[in-house]
């Protein structure tokens, strides 16, 4: 009665994140992996995880998922099937793909589809391996039972292996959120965003604008993944290839995120957050108190005096789309929504301005290619370290990212009606290590600036990294607490910070054998521009 068509889930202790370590791309030519990912050959990989497949599904149930990723009868619109031995898995791409006859239908007689083997085998960390054969339209996962690392639909096929198909057939496939605006008028604008692993992108495609902004609206299309490809009019159209969410739980709530929360209300599945005495959930950030006893994540007594949190910090709802408050009346329209501006954006304590735009498109692949964030616990890693995460794919690019920095700058050719590309920073910090902008909620009101800069209707202060908002173009009314003085502060760009970023740039590209020179003569531009 509380939770309708819920269920509670606690995955293996070893076994509540993303391995990416663990993740390879098998090309049959190493070079076709890239510097940023673990290569296998083929040959070897079937082997070793063949081996490991051997024997471990003895006297446990198969389960024959055939799923479709994309809206039904879509032209954007792929056919995959996974074979695993796990009914959370089953559960889950119920929720987040559209799964059962309407794939075999979509189908037909056609042997395209992208064939997925699951086994949960014995959970062993040790011998964990999500193995991605591109060429060949396959995954193989073993010993995990955790979200992306099994829900075969999502991360290894809808990003790995469909940015792989994505280059050779001319789309693109993106870890991207994709939002509607609405304005008072009722004419809607959409926007995607591409921000890593739990930075932000459930959040920002279900605001809420605040209260000053009467009669505005955003619709959320997606939360994670976006298949884009230009459409006849020559502007660039987006769809979302799931049907669910699989959203981090801990810090949502009514005030953070009331959409998401009220997705969650029924025929949703909760991983690794607390059991409460009264057979609900409860977790960190959740805006309601504790409860006096309940069951952490790990199945253990836990009282709010526990050492110990009680939801992991990766916890995750998997809810249906179509239970969201503010679902796009486009969101499964076969033909997608046009996109007006592409963000980039991640945690940036100090570099990053609150929000600047890139002098065009190829300057906006540079920005996308060059962007770096403070590491999360959405994959299993030390956590707030500062990483290179270009377009937020650096887990998930199924191919060379040079030849994928390439792609992106084709299709910026391709594209007649280019969307305009800017960057975001919600997570400037003070020196106490507090977060400057209110975010969430608030974000609204720089997604105002971006779509009056698509407009044309704003003008921007020219620096050496893009083009900055003026301070008083940022629409501050009602906000409590924050002053026309922090904006500024916000706003700054630090020469001597820029001098590192650079250098930290140019040991990036370092790494890469297949970068476009486009991207270098950015760097030179960007370096020339403060005067390096
Ligand atoms: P994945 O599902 O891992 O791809 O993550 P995501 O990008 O969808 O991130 P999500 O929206 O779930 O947010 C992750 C964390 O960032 C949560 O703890 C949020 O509370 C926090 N967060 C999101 N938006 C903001 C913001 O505007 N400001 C601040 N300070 N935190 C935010
Ligand atoms: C992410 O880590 O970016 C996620 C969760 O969206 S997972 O499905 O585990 O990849
Ligand atoms: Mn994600």
């Amino acid at each position: 009665e509380k939770y309708p068509g819920c269920l509670l889930h606690r995955t293996a202790i070893n076994d509540v994140a993303r391995v990416e370590h663990r993740t390879f791309i098998c090309t049959s030519k190493k070079e076709d992996a890239g510097p940023t990912n673990n290569w296998m050959a083929p040959a070897d990989a079937y082997d070793k995880v063949g081996r490991l497949f051997d024997g471990s599904m003895k006297g446990r149930t198969m389960y024959v998922i055939p799923y479709i990723m994309g809206p039904v009868g879509s032209p954007f619109s792929k056919v995959g099937v996974e074979l695993t031995d796990s009914s959370y898995v089953v559960l889950n791409m119920r929720i987040m793909t559209r799964m059962g006859d309407v794939a075999w239908k979509q189908l037909g007689d056609s042997p395209d589809f992208v064939k997925g083997l699951h086994g949960k085998a014995q959970i062993d960390e040790e011998n964990r391996y999500i193995m991605h054969f591109p060429e060949d339209k396959t995954i193989w996962s073993v010993n995990s039972g955790y979200g992306g690392n099994v829900l075969l639909g999502k991360k290894c096929f809808a990003l790995r292996i469909a940015s792989h198909m994505a280059r050779q057939e001319g789309w693109m496939a993106e870890h991207m959120l994709i939002l509607g605006i609405e304005d008072p008028e009722g004419r809607v604008e959409y926007v995607t965003g591409a921000f890593p692993s739990a930075c932000g992108k459930t959040n920002l495609a279900m605001l809420i604008p605040p209260a000053y902004a009467k009669g505005y609206r955003v619709w959320t299309v997606g939360d994670d993944i976006a298949w884009m490809r230009p459409g006849e009019d020559g502007r660039l159209w987006a769809i979302n290839p799931e049907s669910g969410f699989f959203g981090v739980a801990p810090g949502t709530s009514m005030k953070s995120n009331p959409n998401a929360l009220l997705t969650t209300r029924r025929n949703t599945i909760f991983t690794n957050v607390v059991h409460t005495e009264d057979n609900g959930v409860w977790w960190e950030g959740m805006g309601v108190p504790p409860p006096a006893r309940g069951i952490d994540w790990k199945g253990n007594p836990w009282t709010p005096e526990s050492p110990e949190k009680g939801a992991n910090p990766n916890s995750r709802f998997t809810a249906p789309a179509s239970q969201c408050p503010c679902i796009s009346p486009e969101w499964e329209n076969p033909a997608g929504v046009p996109i007006s501006a592409i963000l980039f954006g991640g945690r940036r304590a100090r570099t990053a301005p609150l929000v600047y735009q890139s002098f065009d498109w190829n300057h906006g692949v540079f920005v996308g290619a060059t962007m770096a964030s403070e590491t999360t616990a959405a994959a299993a890693h030390a956590i707030g370290v500062v990483r290179r995460d270009p377009m937020a794919m650096l887990p998930f690019c199924g191919y060379n990212m040079g030849d994928y920095f390439r792609h992106w700058l084709e299709m910026g050719e391709r594209i007649r009606r280019k969307p305009l590309i800017f960057n975001v920073n919600w997570f400037r910090t003070d020196d106490g290590g507090k977060f400057i902008w209110p975010g969430f909620g608030d974000n609204f009101r720089v997604l105002r600036w971006i779509l009056d800069r698509c407009d044309g209707k704003v003008d921007a202060v020219e620096t050496p990294i893009g083009y900055v908002p003026k301070a008083e173009d940022i629409d501050l009314t009602d906000l409590e607490g924050f002053t026309l003085e922090d904006l500024r502060g916000i706003l700054t760009i630090d020469a001597d910070l820029w001098q590192e970023e650079i250098k930290g740039i140019e040991e990036y590209f370092a790494k890469f054998d297949h970068l476009p020179g486009e991207l270098r003569s950015q760097l030179d531009a960007l370096k020339k521009r403060f005067g390096i």
